[in-house]
């Protein structure tokens, strides 16, 4: 019977799912990982670098977790089909299920025994659920063609749906409190809210700004700073709880705790950060006033060891990266930042502490939630990006980019104003030029730079007749040398090439 075989899948797929909810909200509750976090987190360590790089570049951790839920949701309709039979069939299918969830929740870092309680707790209610709505399920199928439609037809048919309306009612509940039981998330924004951190808000300096309708604003809002990182639940992290361990090459270990930090002697600085998989004319860049404590003194203290060349950093959630330590010495504000614009660091930007390295792309230097540093030598680590083939020093390259026009806008005719960014952090931009319709270079108006490690913006008018036109840009750092125009890919160390628009003048 077609209809039947229907109705024990979708009662097996809402029985496995008001599991998973109640494994959620439990997790939420208890500041833990859910099991399907889990999962994805280990699908992603365990992927292919090829894999990986392509899910990096085409948002592949926005589909990894809706993929886990749909093959999941086919296991459960299987459990269902197969829980027509006996009820043991189907529990056979969560039980594996859970058995999966529970030993990807053990290989999250820092798991404990106990964290499986959520798991068996998600078990038991598939199984139960699964139990309830089968043994009215098979009641109401038990019944003779001609009892259907009948008093006792509809007495049990009306059984099933109560117990069905149940379940479904407590998945919908657990789901719902699972977002009002994460504590940590809760003490974190009160703790967020009762810091009183020594640093000043962001003024802007006069003159980085040439007020162009279009250009991003030279200060990034941090509600519009670009995230990047592998996290598909971000750590919630409470300062009072956060601690720096600082070992390896050195003649002494330090740990600081949240006030050790603060209690040093601060540092704010406008800094420029990107990610090594912008595109050209990309925009995972922002700019904002980072502040925090200087990295170099505190290394100093710990005693760097002859040899030691790299500073392998660990974000609590396991993600690591390695760090050119002369790059950390060499007088750059290398910082451990603790806010940004003013405002401590929101969580998804690394709250309590992250790094900020000027002049290096992220994915080496700009650990969030960052909780540990060896001091250690490249030669002997390897870490999460260049395990997938990124490459191991990460400087930032420079670049530039085309704000307005557009491209496919249309202008009108006669002058015509070009502008947007440029940068190449801790290097400077001394000159940046646009070219029309592969003619000559026009040089173009720089707004003031605030100093080497942020961006500039640029802008240019330009006299354009009518027609379709195409304009490139390019830059020039402070030691003279001219940005290429060699297209090469974000992997392994960075795109270059000149950013180009066409649009039409009428
Ligand atoms: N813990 C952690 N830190 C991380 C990452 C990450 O995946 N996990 N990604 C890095 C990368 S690739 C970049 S470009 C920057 C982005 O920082 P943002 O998200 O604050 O802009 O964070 C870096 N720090
Ligand atoms: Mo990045």
């Amino acid at each position: 019977m077609k209809r039947s075989v229907a109705a024990w899948s979708f009662a097996g797929v809402l029985a496995g799912f008001t599991g998973l909810a109640v494994n959620y909200a439990l997790t939420a509750w208890w500041d833990q990982t859910s099991a399907v976090v889990a999962v994805a987190d280990v699908v992603r360590d365990h992927s292919p670098a090829d894999l990986v790089n392509w899910a990096r570049k085409n948002s592949g951790k926005k589909i990894t977790i809706p993929v886990i839920l749909l093959i999941l949701a086919a296991v459960f309709a299987l459990a269902g089909r197969l829980g027509r039979r006996t009820i043991a069939a189907a529990a056979c299918v969560y039980l594996v299920v859970a058995v999966i969830g529970g030993a990807a929740v053990l290989a999250v870092n820092g798991a404990k025994a106990t964290d499986l309680v959520a798991v068996a707790l998600g078990l038991v209610v598939m199984v139960a659920s699964m139990a309830a709505i089968g043994r009215r399920l098979s009641r109401l199928q038990s019944l003779d063609d001609q009892d259907v439609f009948g008093v006792v037809w509809r007495g049990r048919r009306r059984d099933l749906f109560a117990v069905i309306a149940a379940v479904a009612g407590a998945a919908v509940a657990a789901t719902v409190a699972s977002r009002f039981l994460g504590q940590d998330v809760r003490k974190q924004k009160a703790e967020q809210q009762s810091l009183r951190l020594p640093v000043s808000k962001p003024v802007v300096p006069p003159g980085v700004e040439l007020d162009i309708d279009g250009v991003q604003p030279w200060e990034t809002p941090a509600d519009e700073f670009y995230l990047i990182d592998t996290a598909f639940s971000r750590p919630v992290l409470l300062a009072e709880d956060w601690e720096l361990r600082i070992h390896g090459m050195v003649d002494r270990e330090i740990v600081l705790t949240y006030n050790d930090l603060i209690a040093r002697e601060g540092v704010e600085a406008w800094i420029t950060l990107n990610c090594v998989s912008n595109e050209v004319g990309g925009d995972l860049i922002g700019n904002a006033w980072w502040s925090g404590v200087l990295l170099a003194p505190i290394l100093a203290e710990a005693g760097p060891q002859a040899g030691a060349d790299a500073v392998l950093q660990t974000s609590v959630d396991g993600w690591d990266c390695a760090t050119p330590l002369d790059v950390i010495m060499d007088g750059r504000q290398a910082m451990l930042a603790v806010a940004m614009n003013g405002d401590p660091l929101p969580r998804d930007h690394g709250y309590p502490v992250r790094t900020i390295v000027p002049g290096l792309y992220g994915y080496v230097s700009g650990t969030k939630w960052v909780v540990e540093m060896e001091v250690t030598t490249f030669e002997k680590v390897d870490a999460y990006w260049t395990q997938r083939g990124w490459g191991e020093l990460g400087p930032v390259k420079m670049a530039s980019t085309i704000e307005v026009p557009s491209d496919g806008d249309d202008v009108s005719a006669g002058e015509v104003v070009v502008a947007g960014t440029a940068w190449i952090q801790h290097t400077g931009i001394s000159s940046v030029d646009v070219q029309v319709d592969g003619g000559p270079w026009t040089p173009a108006t720089l707004g003031r730079a605030a100093n080497l490690d942020t961006w500039v913006q640029w802008k240019v008018t330009l006299d354009l007749e009518e027609g379709e036109h195409m304009v490139s840009v390019r830059a020039t750092d402070a030691d003279g040398n001219v940005q290429t125009s060699v297209r090469a890919d974000v992997l392994p160390d960075g795109a270059t090439g000149w950013h180009s628009v066409s649009f039409t003048a009428s």
